[in-house]
């Protein structure tokens, strides 16, 4: 079964609303394989988000996702990669359907409350990254 990644980030963590979104997934059918909370480094943040080091928010990003704590997630299911992403929503909270969590939940572009990898392939390094 496909597997893929995802963090809860310190605006929904803050926010106290991680058990309100991990229900979610939860409560569409999908097996949460593995979670933890930690507080990233600033080297696994920069590891994770190393496809962005060049885009002008990169640092931006970087102070967002560790000035606090972030929830780690391993989900599987099915096209689980497509599934989550789909059920997150778009990335500008501005764009996403009302119904998906960041619809819900986030506040701007960079607190956007989720991360979910984009591939099979991102999913299998972000898992190696947040579990290893
Ligand atoms: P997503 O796959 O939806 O998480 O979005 P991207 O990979 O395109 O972007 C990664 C993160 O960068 C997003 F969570 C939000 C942030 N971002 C900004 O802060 N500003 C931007 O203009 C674009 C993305």
């Amino acid at each position: 079964m496909e597997k893929t990644l995802v963090l809860i980030k310190p605006d929904a963590m803050e926010r106290k609303v991680m058990g309100e979104i991990i229900s979610i997934y939860e409560k569409k059918g999908l097996h949460i394989a593995a979670l933890k909370i930690i507080k990233p480094s600033i080297g696994i943040a920069e590891a994770h988000y190393a496809e962005h080091s060049e885009k002008p928010f990169f640092k931006e990003l970087v102070d967002f996702i560790t000035r606090g704590e972030v929830c780690a997630i391993v989900i599987e299911a099915d096209n689980a990669v497509k599934l989550v992403r789909k059920i997150n929503g778009d990335t500008n909270p501005l764009h996403a359907d009302m119904g998906t969590i960041r619809g819900k939940f986030a506040i701007s572009k960079n607190e956007n409350a989720v991360h979910a990898s984009d591939s099979p392939e991102s999913a299998e390094r972000e898992i190696r990254l947040w579990f290893s």
